[in-house]
């Protein structure tokens, strides 16, 4: 908790306002109960009208003094704290932007959110409570003490005893909320976790029929956060009613005792009503106080869980002085790349070395999990090389700046992410200013306007959220365009060609090969096909390089190449009979 404090420095001056404002409330609430007792025992008791009246006026103004000062301090503690949480927002939120691939499945995507909101807001209110109490309720006990001390020390052992009963009952109901109140916390993930899950997995739940089994899973997360959370407002609901009958049997206590002491002469009226307030005062601020001391130990928990995400080092980091590439012809170098995933035993990818030069198209073919989209994933540097380098004109990725090296890149990404706007938006994706005639040239390259020229809005047509409403073709040219408007020195195409039929497939390439023949080309593949024309073939197996060549020279040499080309056609063989 005390580490999220630093997040509070920019608003050291409402802070202080505030702290200013709370000390001139706590002065002048002590200084009430004196003046009062003034009116009493001066005014009413000697009969002086002036009196009451003049001091009544200044008790007036006290308390115009005091509403001031508190509606003040209350607007910009909220403020702060307002603000305060904006800011943890907006941090983690560009953390997590920043978080490479493996960070997300750290944290996990649903208790993120969580952290964002729910955890956000907690710290929020803990902090503004600790801003306008910090001081207040402090020298509202020690002002209050010394207060009732002056003014009768003979019935201050009511204080002691009516403290030590307050205590007692405070420690036992907090004793037994507070291990409630951490763990709502991790039952609110729970019941996220499961509706994120059962929401987007929807499909798989209707078609498995599993629909009966989730919301039992859901009922069961929300039973039990529901059953801790009434047991904590038991709890806390035993707790206001018997505060108030402590306070009441205080009162009656100073009333019983005082009456006896005024009896006495020991004191006067005025003097046992200030008594009270005071010992009010008191109370009330011990009870703030324990409040506080309730609400922080959730909100800590809250604070590591937001503090954990903070703290997670971005695994792909920006280097301290970016390297500009001399040239920017999009040459892309391997030079003995192995590169394995965190936590994994063997690395996907073993002294990988090739060079891809524009105006050429390389192709990667190999069989499903041999290392193909990890192998293409390291130009962008979504990951970073464990051996090795990669080189992008020349220098090596980890020293250029992550922005001008990805804005050479064209990536087509395996799994196609559209999202939810207009088809020309999805495509100002690739270039934030392309032009209607840039993005229909686009489309056209991408053999995407045939089925464009069917839809009424034509490229101003709705693109539902992921891209729902197109099939897994239409969804994958558009996917290129939107690279291919980007205009990059570096095109990626990985599986881009898989769910096109074989003419449109055939098509598509030749377009490309006209519109970026004077890019680098990567196309990763499965079908022989598609890459039989590529200036060079890289053969993956098993993340290792089976063979480099053209198609003819690799079916002379290279053994898992031959395999794979005599799999495809005796499949289609098999298909034609
Ligand atoms: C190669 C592992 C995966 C596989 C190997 C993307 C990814 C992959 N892997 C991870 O452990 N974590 C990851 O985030 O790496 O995977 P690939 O590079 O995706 O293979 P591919 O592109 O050749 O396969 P495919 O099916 O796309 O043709 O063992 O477990
Ligand atoms: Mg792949």
């Amino acid at each position: 908790m005390t580490k999220l404090f630093k997040f509070l420095k920019p608003y050291t001056r409402w802070i202080i306002l505030v702290l200013a404002l709370t000390m001139v409330q706590a002065f002048s609430q002590l200084y009430l109960p004196d003046l009062m007792s003034e009116i009493v025992d001066k005014g009413v008791v000697g009969g002086d009208i002036n009196f009451i009246i003049q001091t009544g006026l200044i008790m007036l103004a006290f308390s115009v003094v005091v509403s001031v000062a508190t509606i003040i301090a209350r607007l910009y503690g909220a403020k702060t704290g307002v603000a305060f949480a904006r800011d943890l927002r907006r941090r983690i939120f560009v953390k997590v932007e920043g978080f490479s691939l493996h960070d997300f499945d750290q944290v996990g995507t649903s208790s993120l959110i969580t952290r964002t909101t729910n955890d956000v807001t907690q710290v929020q209110n803990v902090m503004v409570m600790i801003l306008t109490m910090m001081i207040f309720a402090p020298m509202m006990l020690i002002g209050g003490l010394i207060m009732a001390l002056k003014t009768d020390i003979a019935l201050s052992w009511i204080i002691l005893v009516a403290a030590a009963v307050l205590g007692v009952v405070i420690g036992v109901v907090a004793g037994r909320g507070l291990p409630l109140f951490k763990s709502i916390q991790k039952k609110i993930d729970k019941v996220n976790l499961v509706l994120r899950e059962s929401l987007t997995g929807i499909r798989v739940i209707r078609a498995f029929n599993k629909e009966k089994f989730e919301e039992a899973r859901f009922e069961e997360a929300n039973a039990d956060l529901t059953g801790t959370s009434i047991k904590v407002f038991r709890i806390m609901s035993f707790m206001f009613p018997a505060l108030m009958l402590i306070m009441n049997m205080t009162t009656v206590a100073i009333v019983w005792f005082g009456a006896h002491r005024i009896d006495s002469g020991a004191i006067q009226v005025g003097d046992m009503m200030a008594f009270q307030q005071y010992v009010m005062q008191i109370m009330f601020s011990i009870m703030m106080a324990t409040m506080m001391f309730v609400m922080i130990p959730r909100a800590s928990a809250s604070a590591e869980r937001i503090l954990s995400v903070l703290n997670i080092e971005n695994e792909v980091l920006e280097p301290k002085k970016p390297l500009e590439a001399k040239g920017s012809c999009g040459c892309v170098t391997f030079n003995n790349v192995s590169f394995s995933y965190k936590g994994a035993e063997k690395p996907v990818l073993k002294n990988i070395s090739f060079e891809a030069k524009p105006g050429e198209i390389t192709a990667i073919i190999g069989s499903t999990g041999s290392g193909k989209t990890s192998l293409v994933n390291l130009i962008p540097r979504f990951y970073d090389v464990s051996e090795g380098e990669v080189l992008v004109d020349g220098v090596d990725v980890r020293e250029q700046g992550k922005e001008a090296l990805r804005a050479k890149v064209g990536l087509v990404p395996q799994k196609i992410s559209l999202f939810s706007g207009s088809i020309k938006e999805n495509l100002q994706y690739g270039k934030s200013d392309a032009t209607d005639a840039e993005v229909l040239s686009a489309l056209k390259t991408a053999q995407a306007s045939e089925f464009i020229d069917t839809l009424e809005d034509g490229i101003n047509a709705r693109v539902e959220q992921g891209g729902a409403n197109f099939s897994g073709g239409q969804k994958q040219r558009l996917s290129i365009a939107r690279a291919l408007v980007r205009k990059p020195e570096i095109y990626i195409f990985d599986d881009s060609f898989s769910a096109l039929d074989f003419k449109t497939d055939a098509k598509l390439r030749s377009a490309l090969r006209k519109e970026i023949d004077h890019a680098t080309v990567l196309i990763v593949a499965q079908r022989v096909s598609t890459v039989m024309n590529a200036d060079r073939i890289l053969v993956l197996d098993q993340g290792e390089i089976a063979g480099i060549g053209t198609h003819k020279e690799l079916m002379k040499t290279c053994d898992v190449y031959k395999e794979i080309v005599a799999s495809q056609l005796s499949e289609e063989e098999l298909g034609d009979e």
